[in-house]
């Protein structure tokens, strides 16, 4: 039995996606990894060599030849998850694979649960449960803003301030726990004045990671952009124009757009999910285009960002109401005055200067577009600086820090009336425990669990 992890067995998994491809490689870890792969690898012996060593040679069950291959040996603690591992590189045949991890479960090894490796890592204290959290992360990474999240928090960036912190917590903890034990005398160890200071300390980080989630959110789930407005406003030759391919049927005839159509676009290393929907007027009597409307609304309640697309050549009456409605709804939305090659731009941005937040563009002849681009770039980061500073992604961070400060201000309250030390001190022990759920250091077995199983199989 490993004295650490309490798992005496050896995994093995695929680390590479299944399929054909030029290399593929098989991951072993735990105690008989060196012992598994040597028992199929007779041209030397595995066990007395180096760690991070590379060996080429021919795998070998028995008489029958498996392949030639590329082993990568790394003895704990000095590894991935802190226990020998040795890495397999085989050609890239899916069978040649299957034939290799068979041979190995034969000499021992058992196939690893998703996760189980990165498990491993954080039990074997080689990362907390931030950084395992932000691996996943990284292999979901789709845009430069959600490496970047994830790299932050891998590095360490996000658990090392809440660690100490929680350290400088822990000591008040136990200086106030320490004048319970003299409570007849009334004496106070934990100097009040720096604890207040403290917790202010602690409001204000746990304040703007609260606050960073919005964004985090929006990073790792993209920003929903739903492009609404009347029918022939030139909703889908935006979709298109902004895609840069023709997506979505244009056509000079009202209610085109039937069903919304969604798309992904980066835009500065952001993920947007663009929809286009079916314009909106108030009588039709055409039934199809009715639900498509009804859509269109459904779709507008949902999004994260609205674009109100209007012809700079039309009425203002439309704008007029629709910007009312939208700021009575407390929509997030950015009005985009399109077709402005069609009559005077100057004119039409005189006309509609009032408006505000308004874009002119002309989606058609792709005019102004890049400021279209910024401008939704801006709604998303609102003067945020990006990833420099931590940037909460994980809903499960979200709702600790929600914990963490919510008995952060008890503490405060607490100590705003001068109640005692053994009143104050069950919410700082529930700020400790929310702290540390965060970083891993207070966890459950069915938590632990439930984080890897969303991993992949191989990490
Ligand atoms: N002059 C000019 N015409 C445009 C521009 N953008 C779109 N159009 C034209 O406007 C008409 C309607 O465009 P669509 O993109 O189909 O409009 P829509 O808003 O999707 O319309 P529905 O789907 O019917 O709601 C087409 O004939 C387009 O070529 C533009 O910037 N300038
Ligand atoms: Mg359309």
């Amino acid at each position: 039995m490993n004295k650490l992890t309490g798992w005496d067995d050896t995994i093995i998994a695929l680390a590479t996606p299944p399929g054909i491809g030029a290399i593929g490689v098989i991951r072993l870890s735990g105690a008989r990894a060196m012992e598994v792969v040597n028992n199929l690898f007779p041209s030397k012996d595995l066990q007395a060599q180096a760690s991070h060593t590379l060996h080429v040679g021919y795998l070998k069950e028995g008489e029958n030849l498996l392949d030639e291959v590329v082993l990568s040996v790394f003895r704990g603690p000095r590894s991935y998850t802190g226990e020998d591992v040795v890495e397999i590189s085989c050609h890239g045949s899916p069978f040649v694979q299957q034939q290799v991890l068979d041979a190995c479960i034969r000499q021992g090894a058992r196939l690893a649960k998703p996760g189980e490796f990165t498990q491993r890592a954080f039990l074997n204290g080689k990362m907390d449960l931030t950084q395992a959290e932000a691996v996943a992360d990284l292999i979901a990474a789709n845009t430069t803003a959600s490496q970047k999240a994830a790299l932050h928090t891998i590095r360490g960036g996000f658990s090392e301030n809440l660690k100490e912190l929680r350290e400088r917590l822990l000591r008040f903890s136990a200086l106030i726990e320490l004048e319970l034990d003299f409570s007849q005398e009334d004496v106070e160890f934990a100097d009040r004045g720096q604890f207040y200071a403290l917790i202010n300390e602690m409001q204000v980080s746990t304040g703007s990671l609260l606050q960073s989630f919005r964004l985090g959110n929006v990073i790792r789930n993209g920003v929903s952009v739903a492009i609404v407005g009347r029918p022939n406003a030139g909703k889908s030759t935006l979709l298109n124009t902004l895609l840069n391919e023709n997506r979505a049927i244009v056509s000079e005839i009202p209610g085109t757009t039937r069903d919304t159509i969604e798309e992904l676009i980066n835009i500065d290393g952001i993920l947007f999910r663009l929809i286009d929907t079916a314009g909106i007027r108030q009588h039709t009597t055409d039934r199809i285009e009715s639900a498509g409307i009804e859509r269109s609304l459904a779709k507008i309640r949902q999004a994260d960002i609205v674009l109100y697309l209007f012809d700079v050549n039309g009425k203002k009456t439309d704008l007029v109401k629709w910007k009312q409605e939208a700021d009575e709804a407390g929509l997030r939305y950015l009005l985009v005055g399109n077709k402005i090659d069609a009559g005077d731009e100057a004119e039409a941005r005189l006309q509609f200067s009032q408006f505000e937040p308004v874009v002119f563009i002309a989606a058609k002849q792709k005019k102004h577009i890049e400021v279209l681009r910024e401008r939704m770039v801006d709604m998303v980061l609102q003067g945020q600086v990006q990833t420099e500073n931590t940037i909460i992604t994980n809903a499960r961070h979200f709702h600790a820090l929600q914990q963490v400060a919510a008995s952060l201000s008890d503490i405060k309250a607490g100590l705003d009336r001068q109640l005692p030390g053994d009143l104050l001190s069950s919410d700082i022990r529930r700020c400790l425990h929310y702290l540390g759920e965060i970083t891993g250091e207070i966890t459950n077995e069915d938590q632990l669990d439930y984080i890897f199983s969303k991993f992949c199989i191989g990490k």
